[in-house]
């Protein structure tokens, strides 16, 4: 890897804090001029996945572009962040396989269905309960814990606290005096 790039993979319920960790964390990262790029469902589900639901062969169709998106980000030097559901543990294995196991770190954003339901900030889950949408991630549709993943947080640790944590992870894997 002549650049110092790499892919930092987010995975949890929806609802769970993925974004708002990433977010964080490139706005950390700006600040000691590392160029970032966050994939997201606003912007991978919109655009080249336009064509993908919510069924599971879709899903791990969703995650098998979005290794293949992050391996193209990373060779052109970038720090990636991706934060999907990503509920499947052969598919967030494919994305590690895809972008070299040396390229990726899982975090486990590992908050519970219930304060994700509590939260509900798009309504998903009161209309997943209600039957107005199938497959929902959580009620509906499985979500496989990972089981080692690099760094695992929840709603019992601070946005700070977690940005933190992996910020530290962060600045050790480029080597960052800081
Ligand atoms: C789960 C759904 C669903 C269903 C729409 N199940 O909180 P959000 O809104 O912004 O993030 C969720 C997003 C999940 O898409 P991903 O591409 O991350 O999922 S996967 O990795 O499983 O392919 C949610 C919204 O899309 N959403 N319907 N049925 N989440």
């Amino acid at each position: 890897n002549k650049h110092n790039s790499f892919l930092v993979f987010f995975t949890g319920l929806s609802g769970a804090g993925k974004s708002t960790i990433a977010n964080n964390l490139e706005e950390l990262l700006y600040k000691e001029k590392i160029h970032t790029y966050i994939l997201d469902g606003d912007n991978v589900r919109t655009g080249i996945n336009e064509d993908l639901g919510f069924s599971p062969e879709d899903r791990s169709e969703n995650n098998r572009r979005i290794g293949e998106i992050s391996k193209l980000f990373i060779d052109a030097g970038f720090v990636v962040f991706a934060t999907f559901i990503s509920p499947y543990k052969s598919d967030r294995d494919r994305i590690k396989q895809t972008v070299k196991p040396e390229n990726f770190i899982e975090i486990f954003v590992n908050t519970s269905l219930e304060v994700c339901e509590q939260r509900d900030t798009k309504g998903l889950y009161r209309k997943a309960r209600a039957g107005e949408i199938k497959n929902m991630t959580g009620v509906s549709a499985p979500y496989e814990a990972p089981e080692n993943p690099d760094i695992e947080v929840s709603h019992l640790n601070t946005i700070d606290e977690s940005v933190n944590l992996i910020y530290a992870k962060i600045v050790d894997k480029l080597k960052l005096n800081i």
